[in-house]
Parts: C-alpha cells; sequence; structure tokens
C-alpha cells in the first residue's frame, strides 16, 4: 500500500514577508499511518506468550521447555549469524550446507524474510537516525521496538533504500529460494514444527506446545531482538564513537547472543564479531561462527585490527572502552598506580 504522504508549503512556520514574492516550496510531511492488523496480532502474540510464561513454568513438561531453549538459540542463529551477520554486513562467507542451516534456522524466527531483513538493516546503518532509519531512535522506545511495525514506513526509507547496493543478495540463491516460498516456509518452521514436536514426541499437550515451545518463544526472541535497536540505542558506553547514539550493552549483548555490542558494531559494522573482543559468554553467536570456521564451514572471517580500533577510540570515543582486566594494554598508568592490591595473609 502506497505511504500516506501529504504536501505543505515549507514556510509554514514563518510568515513570509511577501508571499506573493517567495516561490512556495514543497516538501513532503509523513503522517503516521497505523497498521492496525499489526497492532492486533501483535497484541495477541504478547498475551499469548505472558501465559505461555504461566504455562512454562507451572504445567510444561521439561522437555518442553528444554524445546523451548533449543529454538530460542537456534532461531537467534538465524538473526545473528544469518540474516545480520553474514547477509547484512557480510562479515564473513559461508559455505552452502551452513547457509541452508542457517536460512533455516532464519526461518523459525519470523523476521520476516532475509532478503527484506538485511534491506531493513541496511538501510539502517547507511541512515542510521535520520527519517530513512526504519527503527530510527529519535522517535523514543517505543517506536524503535515495536512501533515502527505498526505502522507504514516514512517515505523516506523507501527512497533513501533505493540507492542501497543488494546485488550480492539477489545473486544468492538460498535467500531468493526462502523469499520465494515464506509463504510456505513460515508457517511451517516458526508456528506448526515448533508446536507438533512436542506433542508428537513426548506427548505434550497442545496448550502447552503451543502457548510455550511457539508463542513465548517467538516473542521472547522477537523481544530480545527489538532491544538492540531501542535499549542499545539508548543506553550504554560509547567507547568507540561518542557522537552516535548506538551503546556498549552488557544486557542486550547477553539476551541477543552477542549483538549488545553497538556502539562498536556501528563503527565498524564489518567485523564479524559484532564486537571487539570475542567473549564466548557474552558474544555466543562469534563462539558459533568460530566453530563454523575451525570445521570449513565459514570463511574469510573479517576483523578490525587493533591499531584502527586504537586510532579510533583515541579520535571520537568516550573514554571508556572495555577492559579485559589486570594486566589489559588500555589500563591507563594512573589506573594502575591507584589500584588497591590486599594481601591478607602478608598484612596479618
Ligand atoms: C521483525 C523484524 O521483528 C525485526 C528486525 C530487527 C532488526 C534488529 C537489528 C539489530 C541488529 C541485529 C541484532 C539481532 C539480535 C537477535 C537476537 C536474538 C535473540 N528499502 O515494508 P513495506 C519498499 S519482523 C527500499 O510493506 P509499508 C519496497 O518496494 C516481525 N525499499 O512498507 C517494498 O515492497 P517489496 C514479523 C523499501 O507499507 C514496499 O516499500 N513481521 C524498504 O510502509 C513496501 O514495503 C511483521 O510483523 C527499504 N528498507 O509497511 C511484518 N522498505 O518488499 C511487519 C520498504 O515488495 N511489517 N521498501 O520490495 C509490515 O507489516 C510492514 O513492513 C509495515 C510497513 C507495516 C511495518
Ligand atoms: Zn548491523
Ligand atoms: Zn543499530
Amino acid at each position: 500500500m502506497a505511504p500516506n504522504i501529504t504536501t505543505s508549503p515549507a514556510a509554514n512556520d514563518c510568515p513570509a514577508k511577501n508571499p506573493e514574492e517567495e516561490p512556495i516550496q514543497k516538501v513532503q510531511e509523513y503522517k503516521l499511518q497505523i497498521v492496525w492488523r499489526n497492532v492486533l496480532l501483535f497484541a495477541y502474540l504478547h498475551l499469548a506468550a505472558v501465559y505461555g510464561a504461566y504455562l512454562m513454568i507451572f504445567e510444561a513438561k521439561w522437555f518442553t521447555v528444554a524445546w523451548t531453549i533449543l529454538l530460542y538459540y537456534t532461531s537467534a542463529l538465524g538473526i545473528t549469524a544469518g540474516a545480520h551477520r553474514l547477509w547484512s554486513h557480510r562479515a564473513y562467507k559461508a559455505r552452502l550446507p551452513l547457509k541452508i542451516l542457517l536460512a533455516f534456522c532464519n526461518t523459525i524466527s519470523f523476521q520476516n524474510h532475509i532478503f527484506e531483513w538485511a534491506r531493513d538493516h541496511r538501510v539502517h546503518h547507511k541512515f542510521s537516525e535520520t527519517d530513512a532509519d526504519p527503527h530510527d531512535a529519535r522517535r523514543g522506545f517505543f517506536f524503535s521496538h515495536v512501533g515502527w511495525l505498526l505502522c507504514r514506513k516514512h517515505p523516506n526509507v523507501k527512497e533513501k533504500g533505493k540507492v542501497i547496493d543488494l546485488s550480492d543478495l539477489y545473486a544468492d540463491s538460498v535467500v531468493m529460494f526462502q523469499k520465494r516460498h515464506y509463504l510456505i516456509l513460515m508457517p511451517l518452521a516458526c508456528f506448526i514444527m515448533p508446536t507438533m514436536v512436542p506433542m508428537y514426541f513426548w506427548n505434550e499437550t497442545f496448550l502447552c506446545s503451543w502457548f510455550v515451545a511457539t508463542m513465548f518463544r517467538y516473542a521472547f526472541v522477537l523481544n530480545m531482538t527489538w532491544l538492540v535497536n531501542s535499549a542499545a540505542h539508548m543506553w550504554g558506553n560509547k567507547p568507540y564513537d561518542m557522537t552516535i547514539n548506538p551503546s556498549e550493552n552488557l544486557g542486550v549483548a547477553l539476551g541477543a547472543a552477542g549483538e549488545g555490542w553497538h556502539n562498536y558494531h556501528h563503527v565498524f559494522p564489518w567485523d564479524y564479531k559484532a564486537a571487539e573482543l570475542g567473549n564466548y559468554r557474552a558474544n555466543f553467536t562469534t563462539g558459533f561462527i568460530d566453530f563454523m570456521s575451525r570445521i570449513g564451514m565459514a570463511y574469510d572471517l573479517k576483523t578490525v585490527p587493533k591499531e584502527v580500533i586504537d586510532k579510533r577510540c583515541a579520535r571520537t570515543g568516550d573514554g571508556t572502552r572495555q577492559l579485559w582486566g589486570w594486566g589489559d594494554k588500555d589500563l591507563t598508568k594512573e589506573e594502575i598506580n591507584d589500584a588497591v592490591i590486599v594481601d591478607h595473609f602478608k598484612t596479618n
């Protein structure tokens, strides 16, 4: 459906001295157009997810809980290692079996097909926090979290989106296959398969299968993903570039399989780690890609040399660069001199 665009004189706010002399400039004004179908569907999903959380604690079988956790990790990887680091940013290359695995996991996550996800995400990076950013965080937490999926896009998103190169995605047979068959594959992978497996293999009830493994799991993965657009664009340190809003957010990194190191990621989006350090606990996805690289399924992993990062931090960082601990090269002399070192055995 066409976006709702209205035109109005640009000089509306400041009265013209002589309107006849001044050419009337036309500007495109964006009018919010809510998509009520999406509002209703997301309202149902979130209510169902709350009921699912209740069932998970009080009724579901342990196997169903384990299945839900497995689906969380697999669908997360379909987004993080797949749609995000591989297909949006081309931060590494994957052999065909890995691509197929990631596309399957991605379909479980139902966040639109890879092509649409990567197109929106490239636009997000290229025009971050402008009208052309699909989830422009300047419009507040709610809009960048989920509100952008509840209304028509700003016309600038579509306009600027046209200049983004998508030739690699068009040339990728796995991406195109998923796009072509998405309306069949997505319901099967995201809703039917996750519900049927517990019922068939361990006699779980339909209620627990649907509300726990499907509704709760889907809503949970969505919200963890959306937090990268909302929370990680608002709260956290900015060691790499303090002039932008994306921030380093440990909480988001833990919930989003390593995608919370968002200040670094916006500065160096081609780094396959999407972070400076490859700590696997707070970056599960990097562990997965490293493993895939060891078995020959992932290759050409791109990362940024330390000297380049150092220079960038010195030039634009806010001075809060992360340290791994005592002995880190970035510890300052003052921090080392001022540190209190306690040795109870010696002092007693
Ligand atoms: C979902 C996506 O949740 C979440 C993405 C999050 C991204 C996070 C990134 C953070 C980093 C990674 C962290 C990962 C962490 C993972 C952790 C896991 C634990 N450029 O869209 P339409 C044109 S989806 C160029 O309909 P409307 C194009 O021609 C949830 N052109 O616009 C297009 O036609 P076509 C489930 C563009 O009408 C046409 O416009 N899905 C661009 O304004 C129409 O496009 C839903 O709920 C562009 N960027 O509608 C569906 N965009 O596609 C929700 C558009 O044929 N979406 N065009 O080429 C919708 O219903 C609609 O898109 C809408 C806008 C109502 C939001
Ligand atoms: Zn990104
Ligand atoms: Zn971002």
